[in-house]
């Protein structure tokens, strides 16, 4: 286990390594429980450096030697490493170490998973492969050599040479340790090929296991999509021979990048028509080319320390959504990121886990990779975009890929490149980095003989550790509707710097009605006075695809929380100006569907927790349940012209085909609601795709219908890990609020649950967690069952287990007596003997 008293490491801090690292050869002789890993490293002291230490991290290994120079020494052990006495020339560092695969559990540095070898090194698990530096500004070139008897291993790079019982890899790339790979086993490929830009013949494969050969062909014209684009957007080219993708079961995170070998959460690479749904399609395709935009923003460009992560996540954050845009549709997709950002990282920003996204300490730098981090580090480039323009914006990427090719940076060096194309300062930007919280914007009006003046006031809450805040740079998108719906003023970006700022517009016929915050243009949340039949009336005539959706999503949230509060009726314009929507054909239907979307029961809990009120999460349920029912019945008509419009005759997971199939299964679930389940059943018996056949148990389960079909659904899939998590979270996150808790028990005594398995523990507590009345119920029984699985779980799986403790982070939304079971729950977690540093961490600030 970890140190008793966990160290904080500062930003502040930061000095640069005592030497650098010509070349690093490793030579592995795989064994499940007795690995050698054998280094040779060439060092040459750093003239950079002041501290000339010579330390290497070293967690769970057995020293078996270690030479200096071809001399043995004996290395001094010391907390979290190994210390020696090193000549002030360049020498040789070599090691021979053991380590033991078969019993990593914590699926960090080298591990076995069915079977096979693979390794896990992001942030700091390389060191649980041999001693090491292991710090991302220490960049070197590895051979790597492979001996065992596997069928097929991989590591970075080019392959050098192989034989029997041994292969050879040699990565030219200078890179941190973090990015190093190796992968052995009884692997199956789908090969392609893919020609650069510049003529480069690079051979692609996707390995998998024997069985699931055939479910390879989406992922791979995925890569070849996202390499094409990284060329034709970026001007980035691939810069090896090979690049290889594995497919993993065991895995903590969804997928890694490392340098010309990926190794992906087999749930985000793995699709087939008949396994998979729309919306996993959809993820696959953003995540594979996440890892693959990694080639450039992350592994040829790094970080100089672990604070900077948002440096290469955030900026590839942002390129992966925008391939996704110009793959589907950038209306859709931008709604999506919305939603999420505010479900995952609004939540994150309001609670005790709110964090800068550039932090300036941490613990454990496992518990940083947050929404944080990645969603609102996406949003700042947009937004950074958005001020400079798009073409200062190439120009500035151009520019920092070419003063930066090889090196280990920061946020700084980033903002410098933009500064130095625009001449613009951007110090004053550059605290979105590092002030946490989500800005509050409240914006007045006022009309004056054909002079409209907006006036923005700027405020964010205070934050941990933060209690003074600072106005920021943001970029409001604005356009103006005219009284006939016409569009009177086109998008213009008003640049706010002040506390309090405001904006006119003159030379206006009619009072036109603003429409604010155009495609989400800076994450902040917007604080407006306006009434139904505006917001109705900005529902029909918006340009802008984002605020027509926010339009309907604040109609529906207002009369949610009018019908929590005092039992209110369902507004009728706010009824009808969805269902004009949603029976508009010149409208997207992925897009409709989005406007059917409810509010989630969390979501609605956080606003009334901001309205001063105390969230009740049996009433907020018993209220949208109530909507839901209204809604079918005021939609009960359309039900079956749209349906015979959206058919999909045959399954193709584009932006058309799910776009069709997600507003057919939205009215499927309302349908279900008053038919008795007639369709969805009719729906589940003819279902060719997962798809339909998912939304059409769902559909069942949420009207509390569905056990037949649930039964059938696991003997059709037993065999399958990945539609059977399907089948787990399913039942947790449908379960009626009474049930949740012991239906997730019920699940973890089913002979495939596995807390092994990260995939399958978050099927069924992710859904748990995820489920709001049941995880709330009044009983208290599934913070227990939750909180019993997570100390389990740590002692397996810190990393998991800390992900996962974040399902307590909005407790003091809560009543008392809430609070005081989820307190109990915390410190009894925290009370457990040797816990992790990882879970000790989140739990200690999710208390604070
Ligand atoms: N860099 C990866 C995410 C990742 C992070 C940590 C991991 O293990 C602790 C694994 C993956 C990405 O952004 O995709
Ligand atoms: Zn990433």
């Amino acid at each position: 286990m970890k140190d008793a008293a966990p160290e904080t490491i500062y930003l502040k801090d930061y000095t640069p390594f005592g030497y650098k690292i010509e070349s690093v050869h490793l030579t592995f002789r795989l064994h499940p429980t007795a690995t050698r890993v054998i280094s040779k490293i060439a060092f040459a002291p750093n003239p950079e450096a002041t501290d000339k230490r010579f330390f290497l991290h070293g967690e769970e290994l057995s020293l078996i030697s270690a030479r200096i120079n071809g001399e043995t020494i004996t290395p001094r052990p010391v907390e979290g490493g190994l210390e020696a006495d090193v000549p002030e020339v360049p020498f040789v560092w070599e090691a021979e170490v053991e380590i033991s695969p078969e019993t990593n559990t914590a699926l960090e540095g080298l591990y076995m998973s069915s079977g096979m070898y693979c390794t896990q090194c992001e942030a700091e698990g390389f060191r649980k492969i041999t001693y090491y530096p292991d710090r991302p500004d220490v960049m070197a070139t590895f051979t790597v050599r492979i001996e065992g008897d596997q069928p097929v291993m991989l590591s970075n790079g080019n392959p050098l040479t192989a034989g029997e019982g041994f292969v050879e890899w040699h990565d030219p790339w200078p890179k941190p340790s973090y990015l190093f790979a190796l992968v052995a086993g009884n692997l199956v490929n789908h090969p392609d090929r893919f020609t650069t830009q510049s003529g480069r013949d690079v051979e692609l494969n996707i390995w998998v296991r024997p069985g699931d050969e055939g479910k390879c062909a989406f992922g791979m014209q995925a890569l070849k999509d996202a390499m094409a684009w990284d060329e034709k957007t970026y001007g980035r080219e691939y810069d090896l021979d090979i690049f290889n993708i594995v497919a993993v079961d065991d895995f903590n995170m969804g997928a890694m990048e490392n340098k010309g070998l990926n190794v992906f959460n087999s749930s985000c690479v793995l699709a087939s028509k008949e396994t998979s749904t729309d919306a996993n399609f959809e993820r696959i395709e953003g995540i594979i080319a996440h890892e693959y935009f990694h080639n450039w923003t992350g592994n040829r460009i790094t970080c100089r320390d672990w604070f900077q992560l948002c440096l290469k996540e955030g900026l590839t954050v942002y390129r992966d959504q925008m391939f996704s845009g110009d793959m589907r549709s950038h209306a859709v997709k931008r709604i999506e990121e919305v939603l999420q950002l505010r479900a995952r990282q609004f939540r994150e920003d309001n609670g005790p886990l709110a964090h800068p996204v550039r932090p300036e300490s941490f613990v454990e730098i496992n518990n940083f990779y947050t929404a944080t981090v990645y969603e609102k580090g996406a949003e700042i480039i947009g937004m950074l975009r958005r001020l400079v323009g798009d073409e200062a914006y190439r120009k500035g990427c151009d520019l920092y890929f070419e003063r930066h090719d090889g090196q280990a940076v920061t946020i700084e060096d980033w903002l410098k490149a933009f500064e130095d194309v625009t001449g613009r300062d951007l110090a004053q930007f550059k605290q979105w980095y590092s002030q946490a919280g989500t800005p509050r914007l409240k914006m007045s009006e006022e009309w004056n003989d054909g002079t409209l003046t907006l006036t923005f006031a700027q405020s964010t809450p205070p934050t941990p550790g933060q209690s003074e805040k600072k106005p920021q740079v943001i970029p409001i998108a604005v356009g103006l509707i005219g009284p006939n719906g016409d569009e009177v003023v086109p998008t213009t970006v008003l640049e706010m710097t002040e506390a309090e700022q405001s904006f006119t517009f003159d030379g206006l016929g009619a009072r036109p009605v603003a429409s604010v915050l155009r495609d989400f243009s800076a994450p902040v949340i917007l604080d407006r006075a306006m009434d139904d039949d505006t917001r109705a009336f900005l529902l029909a005539h918006d340009t802008d695809p984002f605020q027509k959706w926010e339009m309907g999503r604040m109609l529906t949230k207002d009369m949610l929380v009018a019908m929590i509060a005092d039992d209110a009726a369902p507004a009728e314009t706010a009824l009808d100006a969805i269902k004009t929507v949603l029976t508009d054909e010149n409208l997207d239907p992925a897009f409709r569907a989005l406007v059917l979307g409810l509010p989630s029961e969390d979501d609605l809990a956080q606003t009334i927790f901001d309205a001063g009120q105390t969230p009740d999460p049996a009433k907020i349920h018993a209220a949208r349940k109530s909507l839901r029912h209204t809604l079918a019945i005021h939609l009960s008509d359309v039900f079956p012209t749209l349906g015979r419009q959206l058919e999909t005759p045959v399954f193709v997971p584009d932006a058309d085909g799910s776009g069709k199939r997600a507003l057919r299964h939205a009215l499927l679930a309302l349908e279900t609601l008053l038919d008795g389940g007639k369709a969805a059943r009719a729906l589940f018996a003819r279902a060719d795709n997962m798809s339909d056949q998912g939304a059409s148990l769902q559909a069942l389960l949420a009207a509390g219908l569905g056990q037949d079909e649930i039964k059938a659904f696991e003997k059709q899939w037993e065999n399958d890990r990945l539609v059977m998590d399907k089948w787990f979270m399913m039942q947790v996150s449908f379960a009626a609020p009474d049930k949740a808790a012991s239906t997730a028990l019920a699940l973890t005594q089913h002979p495939d649950f596995t807390i092994k398995n990260p995939n399958r523990f978050r099927a069924v507590f992710g859904a748990l967690a995820g489920n709001h009345a049941g995880f709330h119920a009044a009983d208290g029984k599934a913070y227990q069952l939750l909180a019993t699985h997570l100390i389990q779980l740590d002692k397996i799986n810190p990393q998991t287990t800390a992900r996962m403790s974040g399902a307590f982070e909005t407790w003091k939304r809560y009543d008392a007596d809430r609070q005081g079971m989820i307190r109990t729950e915390l410190e009894r977690i925290l009370a457990t003997p040797d816990l992790s540093r990882d879970t000790t961490e989140m739990v200690t600030r999710i208390l604070s």
